[in-house]
Formats: structure tokens, C-alpha cells, sequence
């Protein structure tokens, strides 16, 4: 079994020009605000309070980097996760939002450490134009050694048809829930096996 067995908070960037290589590779996880980015950062780490999340959208404002150890039964391998803003968070001005925007797109298409880009979505609005799009444009700039990972976020809230209708979607849906833990080893696994091409 793959398991987490620790993580730390390293430090935060505004942009990709003020953040420094780790030389490790790194999971970048992404979405819209409000998504559940920071609470699954904490869900797979078991660290409750390791990334800041709120109920109010726009929590994340930068670039935060966490180092996380992967225990494989026989290794411990260093790992970064990267917390990032969500996209499309609407409640500032446009100048902030377009800045904000402009970091986060540099950073995607040219930190060279990325090696998975996890692609949260809610589970209640499977199939909104917004992620769609995020889909699309991730897609055009994925290098041939990186991975994209769609997981569903806030299961919990989910009934038995609207899970079935999930995976009507997305037959090989992942679905996660950071407040009741299911899914969230299985987040792990998936997760590891992707940074190391498994
Ligand atoms: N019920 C439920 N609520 C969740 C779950 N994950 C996150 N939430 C709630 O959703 C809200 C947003 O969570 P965050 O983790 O801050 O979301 P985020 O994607 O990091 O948001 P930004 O940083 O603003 O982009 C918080 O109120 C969380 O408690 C979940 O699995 N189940
Ligand atoms: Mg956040």
C-alpha cells in the first residue's frame, strides 16, 4: 500500500519567477475556486490545517508548495504538492484577477518539475463548460512525460443516482470525499502511480 507518511509547508510564490526548484517532482492541483484543492491537499496528507481553505472562494491567493513523503513499503520518496489559486474566482477586481490568472497560466505551461496535473471537479456539476474548458486548455500544452488527473470532489454530498451519474460522465471517475476520508487512499495510490509512470 502507498501511504503519505508526512508533509510540511515549504514556502509560497506569487509566480513562477520567484519560485525556486526543489528538484523534485511535483503535483500541481487545480480547479475552480471553492473546488476543494486545499481540503484534499489536507484529506491525502492527513494534516488537517497544512493548506488554508475557507467556504468562501478566493481562499488561496498564491503559490504554495508542501513537501509530502511517499512510503512505498520500501522507500520514502519526497514529492511536491503544489496548492494553487482557483480559476475563474470572480470577487476581485479585474486587474487582480487578470494578474492572478496570467501567474497561474505561466506556471502551468513552463514549471518544468510538474509531473501530474490534478484536475479537481465537483461532483454535483460533473460536466460544467468551466472545467471542460480547463480540460481543453490543459491538453494543449501537456508534455508526453506528464499526466492529468480528473478526481471528483465532495462525494459526500452525493446520493446513489447522482454518484451513477458521475460515472455515466466519466466511466473511470474518482470520487472523493476530504471531510468523510473515502476515496482518499485511493487518491493516494492513483496519485503516486502517476508521478512514477505506473
Ligand atoms: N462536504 C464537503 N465539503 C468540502 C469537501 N472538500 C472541501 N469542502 C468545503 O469546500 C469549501 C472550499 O474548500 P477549499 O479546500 O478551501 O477549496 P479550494 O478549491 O482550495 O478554494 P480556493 O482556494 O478558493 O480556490 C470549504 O468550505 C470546505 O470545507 C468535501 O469533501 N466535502
Ligand atoms: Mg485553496
Amino acid at each position: 500500500m502507498i501511504r503519505i507518511v508526512s508533509a510540511k509547508f515549504i514556502s509560497s510564490s506569487q509566480a513562477i519567477g520567484d519560485a525556486p526548484d526543489f528538484g523534485m517532482s511535483e503535483v500541481a492541483f487545480l480547479g475552480r475556486s471553492n473546488v476543494g484543492k486545499s481540503s484534499l491537499i489536507n484529506a491525502l496528507t492527513n494534516f488537517q490545517g497544512l493548506a488554508k481553505s475557507s467556504s468562501t472562494p478566493g481562499k488561496t491567493q498564491l503559490i504554495n508548495f508542501f513537501e509530502v513523503i511517499f512510503d512505498n513499503g520500501e522507500s520514502k520518496i519526497p514529492v511536491i504538492f503544489v496548492d494553487l489559486p482557483g480559476f475563474g474566482y470572480a470577487k476581485v477586481s479585474k486587474t487582480m484577477q487578470n494578474a492572478w490568472q496570467r501567474n497561474l497560466d505561466e506556471f502551468l505551461r513552463k514549471r518544468i518539475n510538474i509531473k501530474t496535473f490534478v484536475h479537481l471537479i465537483d461532483s454535483r456539476h460533473a460536466s460544467l463548460q468551466k472545467d471542460e474548458n480547463l480540460g481543453i486548455y490543459l491538453s494543449e500544452f501537456v508534455r508526453p512525460d506528464q499526466k492529468i488527473l480528473n478526481l471528483y470532489t465532495k462525494a459526500d454530498k452525493l446520493n446513489q443516482s447522482e454518484r451513477s451519474k458521475v460515472l455515466k460522465v466519466d466511466s473511470k471517475a474518482l470520487l472523493v470525499s476530504s471531510s468523510k476520508r473515502t476515496g482518499v487512499d485511493k487518491a493516494v495510490e492513483t496519485i503516486y502511480n502517476s508521478i512514477f509512470g505506473l
